[in-house]
């Protein structure tokens, strides 16, 4: 497939698709971390009469949340225990979270990061002396199944040199699972159910990105692993710079609108990540605060956490505010609170942090420390390292400001939202936590990982692989139980094709009736789509413009411009299949933010203060809402349902 001529411009649209219809026993949709595990792990379980097929939207050697590297793994359990695990997730999310899902985790992540090191990811080591040893010299120690000791960051995450992370997960993945059973630049459009059996997956639509072509593909048993949402509430950044963002921008949300629209219920979807991280520039902030041990101070250049004013503030949020780790949401209230009162901006003191690591170290030592901060960002935020450099910063000299960035949803990092699913069948797990099939969803033959699975954060990188290889052999199983179950579906290829071609036709059949392309008013362009829904998400959802704060009144009015939104959906217009694909992406923001912000007015609370708070409600009101949140939608009725859940505690304090 030819890659779009730049003088040319994008792949033209045609009016009529070529259609390709395929069937398999699985549909893994995505290419992730969370589906890299599902393809490495599902041909060792699948029958030799079944069928697996794994589309991503991009090409799997950079596509996702990883394209640009990592520097850490977030989750490796080693000396610690699975148990341990689950008190310090459910400490960060504050309170509300499956342990059953964390626990069964813990169990199984650290097996992946054995799978990375063997595949030839570099993982840092202590030497002899606790010494650090990177890149080949922390190969030479040997590896971690062997008994050698990682580089710590904190207690739970591992240093790597991880620039090329992802193409050495993707390669193993796509060995394993074979070439002939991937199709790359196929974005998933809808899911599809089955025509005869009520709440039964059946299938899936989408479309080339390469090639006017249309895909429809049955299946018994699906993954929806398509990360988190990105780019739905408005970028700190202006102008040129519009477009960047901590999380991957191509990840629009499609993992949630995928089963919420075929009435997977969803849960925590309130759940939000507003991270911080280094100002502009999004570089992550867990190496310098866990290894290099930097402290954030206010602009008074006090090291504010430590203040009696926010010891004061934590106590508010005991239990989770005065535990030994302050959670992430309550990290980031620290910093709100400093900037409201005055005190801002907020800064990394890397110059402190730098010079107190460099006291015990001779000058080939400091010097190789410094090459360890930059590569820190060149390995996973290489854009932090160009600002560094476009501002002058040597940060042994200069320190940094950092700041909350516009929220993310996300259920695999400091967040949690995502689908309600079943849990592994043990028998000290609660009946009202599994249904038979481990992360299936409500809907029969539905799973998801990664991003996609609710209530329990955390999982970051290592996890979203491990939970891939968990649910896709749970996949296999549904499909061998169901091998009688054809999957038929209730829309024709030809309606098929028309709902997934209809922007191209709006856009063909009226282009020539206005002088600009862009503006019709026959037609809305996605671009012009995105920016309406970033500014109402920015001004009444809880953005950055009011301090993450809204209220009733403001939720009331968002609400009904998402509606107006939905229904100028039916009108975008896209004139190549690059904007065919921006059209998509931008329905599936909306509902992603519909559902957020749904989740947001049911919770009565503010239980994520530094996330975002609803004025109306603040504080937390354990007495009424120490419970999940679940909603679904309807897809035949085409309404929402929103209710509580019981938490159930399995493990003590
Ligand atoms: O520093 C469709 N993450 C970190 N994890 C770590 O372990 N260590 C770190 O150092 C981490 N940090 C970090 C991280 C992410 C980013 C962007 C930065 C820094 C800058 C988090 C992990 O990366 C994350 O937890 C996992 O990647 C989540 O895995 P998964 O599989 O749930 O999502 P994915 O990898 O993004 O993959 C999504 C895939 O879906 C495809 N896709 N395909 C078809 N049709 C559609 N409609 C689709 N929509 C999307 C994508 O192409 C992709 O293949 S740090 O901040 O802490
Ligand atoms: P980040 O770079 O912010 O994505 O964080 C990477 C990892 O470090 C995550 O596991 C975070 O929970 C953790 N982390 C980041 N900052 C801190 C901190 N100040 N205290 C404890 N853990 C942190």
């Amino acid at each position: 497939m030819a890659l779009p001529n730049k003088v040319l411009g994008e792949t033209k649209a045609v009016k009529d698709p070529e259609v390709e219809e395929r069937e398999v026993d699985l549909l893994i949709v995505g290419g992730g971390m969370a589906a890299c595990g599902a393809a490495f792990e599902v041909k060792k379980w699948l029958g030799d009469d079944q069928k697996v097929l794994l589309c991503d939207k991009a090409a799997m050697e950079r596509s996702g949340a990883v394209a640009q590297g990592l520097s850490a793994i977030n989750t490796y359990i080693g000396d610690n225990t699975p148990d341990d695990y689950v008190r310090m997730v459910r400490n960060d999310l504050m309170g509300i979270v499956r342990e059953d899902l964390i626990f069964d985790l813990g169990c199984h992540v650290d097996d992946s990061v054995h799978l990375f090191e063997e595949w030839g990811l570099p993982v840092w080591k202590l030497d002899k002396n606790g010494k650090n040893m990177d890149g080949k010299k922390g190969q030479s120690m040997g590896t971690l199944k062997s008994g050698a000791k990682p580089v710590r960051t904190g207690k739970w995450q591992i240093m790597i040199n991880g620039e090329s992370y992802k193409r050495i997960v993707a390669e193993a993945a796509k060995k394993a699972i074979g070439e002939d059973d991937i199709l790359e630049r196929v974005f998933i459009v809808e899911l599809l159910l089955d025509k005869n059996v009520d709440n039964q997956i059946a299938g899936a639509v989408g479309f080339s990105v390469r090639e006017n072509k249309v895909f429809i593909i049955k299946c018994k048993s699906m993954l929806i692993a398509c990360g988190g949402a990105v780019n739905i509430y408005q970028p700190r950044s202006v102008g040129e710079g519009k477009g960047r963002a901590w999380y991957p921008v191509w990840n629009a949300g499609s993992t949630y609108y995928l089963g919420m629209r075929v009435g997977a219920e969803l849960s925590m979807m309130e759940n939000r990540f507003t991270p911080a991280r280094f100002k502009d520039g999004y570089g992550p902030v867990g190496a310098w605060f866990l290894l290099f041990k930097a402290k954030a101070l206010n602009g008074l250049g006090e090291n504010f956490a430590a203040s009696d004013a926010a010891k004061a503030e934590l106590e508010k949020y005991a239990p989770y505010g005065t535990a030994a780790i302050t959670p992430t949401c309550l990290r980031n209230h620290l910093m709100l609170f400093e900037m409201k009162e005055g005190r801002g901006p907020i800064l990394m003191d890397t110059v402190t942090a730098l010079a107190e690591l460099g006291k015990t170290m001779d000058k080939k030592e400091l010097k190789h420390l410094e090459a360890e901060a930059w590569e820190d960002f060149l390995d996973m935020t290489c854009g932090q390292a160009n600002l560094w450099c476009a501002t002058n910063t040597e940060p042994e000299k200069k320190n940094s400001e950092i700041m909350p960035t516009e929220p993310y949803l996300l259920g695999s990092h400091s967040g949690c939202c995502g689908f309600w699913v079943s849990g592994p069948n043990y028998d000290w797990i609660p009946d009202a936590y599994k249904w038979g099939y481990n992360r299936m969803t409500t809907v029969n033959g539905l799973f998801s990982a990664g991003d996609g699975v609710g209530c329990s954060g955390h999982k970051f990188s290592s996890g979203s692989h491990a939970e891939g290889r968990m649910a896709v052999k749970e996949m296999v199983r549904y499909a061998r139980d169901k091998a009688d179950f054809k999957p038929e579906l209730a829309q024709s290829t030809e309606e098929l094709v028309d709902m997934v071609y209809k922007p191209v036709r709006l856009f063909l059949e009226n282009k020539d009736y206005s002088t600009d392309i862009d503006f019709n008013p026959a037609y809305v362009k996605p671009s012009g789509m995105a920016l309406r829904l970033m500014k109402a998400t920015h001004e009444y959802g809880a953005g950055t413009a009011t301090f993450y704060q809204t209220t009733s009144k403001n939720l009331e009015i968002i609400m009904d411009m998402l509606e107006t939104m939905k229904e100028d959906c039916e009108k975008l217009g896209a004139g190549d299949l690059h904007e065919l694909m921006r059209a998509w992406e931008i329905k599936h923001r909306i509902w992603t933010v519909e559902s957020h912000l749904r989740h947001i007015q049911f919770r009565k609370e503010s239980r994520y203060p530094g996330f975002y708070y609803q004025a109306d409600y603040p504080g937390q009101d354990d007495e009424n809402w120490f419970c999940f949140s679940n909603s679904k939608y309807d897809p035949k009725a085409g309404k929402w349902d929103i209710f509580k859940k019981d938490y159930i505690k399995i493990l003590p304090d």
